[in-house]
């Protein structure tokens, strides 16, 4: 019997009475994270303020939350290739934090992981370099052992990358209008309408799994008005532990663009599943129908198992898009995108391996506990026999190298996450991995079988301020499912 079958039946959560009681009844308004746009040039540092908030999510109570310069999440920033983002980022969450730059290929001492921490009340000024193309990237907390319910509370926000061929694309691109941003997570509320986050120790096994979806700080399903013609959607799956299938409600989903950057062409697919920390770009054509919607399927597979598990609908509608009467973009899904070549596994001179371990037996786990993980009562997690320890280095990484790095799991299926860099997966869970995946991306599954990606890493990062790779369920990385490697 294994873990999975063992969990079916355990308890289920408790859920606020009126947010699941019929998704489709009611729609909220879309809530649009306000843009800082900075493509047209930066004149002064740039300030995030990570703070304490309440913030509502439509259940008509104030739930307490962490927002960056907001009440929940932080800002859209659009900035530019080439551009140097010079940060300010003030910490008054009443606790230790560090602000990670999810997807950027920058050098380690900017990058935001374990070793920047930020005391509180504190300030941390990186000049953090965009030398990347265009690319939906994202920013979290990434503090050892508290990512997990920091990122949960709300520290957390979208960074779009342009460049001079994704200003000029015939591609939906005006904020709010025909190009939208969407965070997608799943959340608890108690029957008075406060978010909650309880974890038992089976739940932290599998992550935390809320039974809600919330789009944007908004409890789905939410509802935009939009033009005739193509809409474009920018999406993050922002969830600690939850994969998400989205389909629409009529026609294919046709993707753009991955974690990384634009695919070589559009993919049309009937679905996609996202990950935590995955983005995909979208185009919704809205020429054809008065009403579609973005639907959200849950399970982590076919069956829902995670819904039937832990209770909440397993199909909800995140997005309703109604179509008004003005006429937006008028241009067609283009048959061309960026130039990608398919990626050669004999460009790699080094092969590494890893193996996700979720069982690891108590000596280690009471290092685990030594060493800052958090596991709630459950069982610590590990890389390789190791559990995360801040003053190890795993991984030794020669600067320009090609490599394959190979991941395996023990049990379940996992997202793994390597910072500092793009890759190419060359097989995912021992296949093929979908068309909509097989461009750049910062994030893989793993579950039965090897998923193996293709690697280059071009900047620096030293003892003090390695790079980490991890599982992206936040609960596995915080209970030690976390390795760091240095780049020289
Ligand atoms: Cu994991």
């Amino acid at each position: 019997m294994n873990r999975r079958q063992l969990l079916i039946g355990s308890t289920a959560t408790a859920a606020f009475a009126g947010s699941m009681a019929s998704p489709q009844a009611s729609t909220r308004p879309l809530r649009l994270i306000p843009m800082t746009d900075l493509t047209g040039g930066i004149n002064e540092r740039i300030n995030l303020s990570l703070n304490t908030a309440s913030h509502d999510f439509g259940t008509s109570v104030a739930s307490q939350t962490f927002g960056i310069n907001h009440s929940y999440l932080g800002p859209v920033l659009r900035v530019k290739q080439g551009q140097t983002l010079p940060f300010n980022v003030t910490n008054n969450i009443g606790d230790v934090s560090t602000i990670h730059w999810h997807g950027l290929h920058i050098p380690g001492d900017v990058d935001g992981g374990p070793h920047q921490e930020i005391e509180d009340g504190a300030v941390w000024s990186p000049d953090v370099p965009v030398v990347q193309r265009a690319s939906m990237n994202w920013f979290h907390s990434h503090m050892h052992g508290k990512t997990a319910q920091q990122t949960y509370n709300g520290l957390a926000g979208v960074l779009l990358v342009e460049d001079d061929s994704s200003l000029d694309a015939d591609l939906p691109k005006t904020y709010g209008v025909d190009d939208f941003t969407l965070i997608l997570q799943d959340k608890t509320f108690d029957a008075t309408g406060r978010m909650t986050y309880a974890l038992s120790a089976e739940v932290f096994e599998d992550g935390f799994q809320g039974d809600t979806i919330v789009v944007n700080g908004v409890i789905a399903p939410v509802a935009q008005s939009v033009p005739t013609g193509l809409v474009r959607l920018r999406i993050l799956n922002a969830c600690n532990a939850r994969f998400l299938e989205l389909s629409m409600q009529t026609g294919p989903v046709t993707v753009i663009a991955s974690d990384g950057g634009f695919l070589s062409s559009p993919v049309e697919a009937e679905s996609i599943l996202m990950s935590p920390g995955e983005r995909y770009e979208v185009l919704i054509d809205m020429g054809i129908v008065g009403t579609n919607a973005l639907n959200v399927n849950w399970g982590e597979d076919a069956e829902g198992f995670f819904a039937n598990l832990f209770g909440g609908n397993p199909t909800t509608t995140a997005l309703v898009l109604n179509r008004s009467a003005d006429q937006g973009f008028t241009g067609a899904i283009p048959t061309q995108l960026a130039n990608l070549s398919p990626p050669n596994r004999s460009d790699a001179t080094v092969t590494r391996s890893f193996e996700l371990q979720m069982d690891v037996g108590a000596d280690l786990a009471a290092l685990a506990m030594a060493w800052d993980n958090f596991c709630g009562n459950a069982n610590a997690m590990a890389i390789n026999g190791q559990p995360m320890k801040m003053d190890r280095i795993d991984e030794t990484v020669r600067k320009g190298d090609t490599e394959i790095w190979r991941i395996s799991v023990d049990d379940m299926l996992h997202p793994f996450h390597i910072h500092g860099c793009s890759f190419r997966i060359l097989s995912q869970s021992g296949a093929t991995p979908p068309s909509y995946a097989q461009g750049w991306k910062d994030m893989v599954h793993v579950e039965e079988g090897w998923s193996e990606v293709l690697v280059r890493f071009d900047y620096d990062a030293p003892d003090a301020a390695p790079y980490m790779y991890h599982c992206h369920i936040l609960e596995h990385e915080d209970c030690g499912m976390m390795g760091q490697f240095t780049v020289g």
